[in-house]
């Protein structure tokens, strides 16, 4: 898989009234590399609909594209890959569903990680690092500790995120994080490509 530098995460609670690919497409040119569709409606056939959208968008400007969940609306939209949690389909059989695909898996703890590499996930997620309002099911925020486990612990590539705005990525980049997620920093922004360029540009600062 290459490599990533700052992930955006689809949340429209955040931008009421403006439209979602536009919101995206701000966030592409502001240096977004990859974008997921996080959508937890329930209403499949506009998440399809988004999926489709998204995939145009993304193909054009050269940007991955990850769907949460949805495995078949994945495999019908073309994205680039899935993103699960530990909850979800078992990685072995999302693996024989989606072939070479990307497959992210969250985690929120150091045994967590370790199982996903054994597994064969592509990457994982590592947080929330902070307290977050983005995700209601949520674990306790795991801290810029957990960060530093798993740089120092686990060799595939991971994204931290939960609560990671342009005033403590610093502190989770000096933990050892190369590639940072986030929700409502970007999309709730009323500037979010001014935004997405802050955050390349601290995350090139560090290297
Ligand atoms: N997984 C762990 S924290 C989180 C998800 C989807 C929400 C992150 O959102 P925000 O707004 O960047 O805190
Ligand atoms: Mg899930």
């Amino acid at each position: 898989m290459q490599t990533f530098r700052l992930y955006a995460i689809t949340g429209e609670q955040f931008h009421p009234g403006r439209d979602l690919i536009e919101v995206m497409e701000e966030a592409i040119l502001g240096g977004v590399d990859i974008i997921q569709l996080r959508d937890k409606s329930g209403n499949k056939q506009e998440i399809l609909r988004k999926a489709h959208a998204l995939r145009e968008l993304t193909r054009k400007h050269g940007v991955t594209f990850i769907v949460n969940d949805h495995i078949d609306i994945a495999l019908e939209a073309d994205a680039d890959g899935i993103h699960l949690g530990q909850d979800d389909l078992p990685l072995a059989e999302a693996r024989k569903l989606v072939g070479n695909k990307i497959i992210g898996i969250s985690t929120h703890a150091i045994h967590e990680a370790l199982q996903a590499e054994k597994d064969g996930a592509d990457y994982i997620g590592v947080g929330p690092v902070y307290a977050t309002k983005s995700k209601v099911d949520v674990v306790d925020p795991v801290g810029v500790g957990y960060v530093r486990e798993v740089a120092a612990q686990v060799r595939l590539p991971f994204v931290a995120i939960g609560g990671i705005k342009l005033h403590n990525v610093e502190e989770v980049l000096e933990a050892g994080a190369t590639w940072i997620c986030a929700i409502s920093e970007i999309v709730g922004s009323d500037d979010v490509r001014g935004t997405c360029e802050t955050f390349i540009s601290k995350l090139e600062k560090r290297g």
